[in-house]
């Protein structure tokens, strides 16, 4: 998508704080991080948001909880927890729309979520 935040990121056209990326995603701190722990996964593809997948897609999804997890064992806050989120829509605060997963972690994580 020629216009799309996150496929120029995931392409590499803007700047962004790259913490890892493989064949399916890249994954990135967040710019204006609300955790100590604040990064996003992206997956490569263009994808919406949540309404958007298809059966294709499930293995993506897996990959990315995979990731998600092998990060948080890897910055140490998996036993301590974490959060994975992922807003779908502007009205569950979806803000650019390419799906991403936000990872957050390293402060008290109120429930439920605002
Ligand atoms: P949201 O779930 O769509 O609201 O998440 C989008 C996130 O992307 C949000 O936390 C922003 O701070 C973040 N972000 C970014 O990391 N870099 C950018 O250039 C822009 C947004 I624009």
């Amino acid at each position: 998508m020629d216009n799309c935040l996150f496929c120029k990121i995931s392409r590499g056209e803007i700047p962004a704080r790259k913490v890892f990326e493989d064949e399916q995603v890249v994954v990135i701190e967040d710019i204006a991080p609300v955790a100590p722990h604040h990064l996003l996964i992206i997956p490569h593809k263009h994808v919406v948001n949540a309404l958007d997948l298809d059966t294709g897609d499930n293995a993506l999804i897996g990959h990315v909880f995979q990731v998600a997890a092998r990060i948080a064992r890897e910055r140490g806050i998996a036993e301590q927890g974490f959060r994975i989120v992922n807003n779908n829509n502007a009205g569950a605060g979806q803000s650019v729309f390419h799906i991403h997963f936000h990872l957050l972690a390293g402060r008290n994580l109120g429930w439920p979520p605002g």
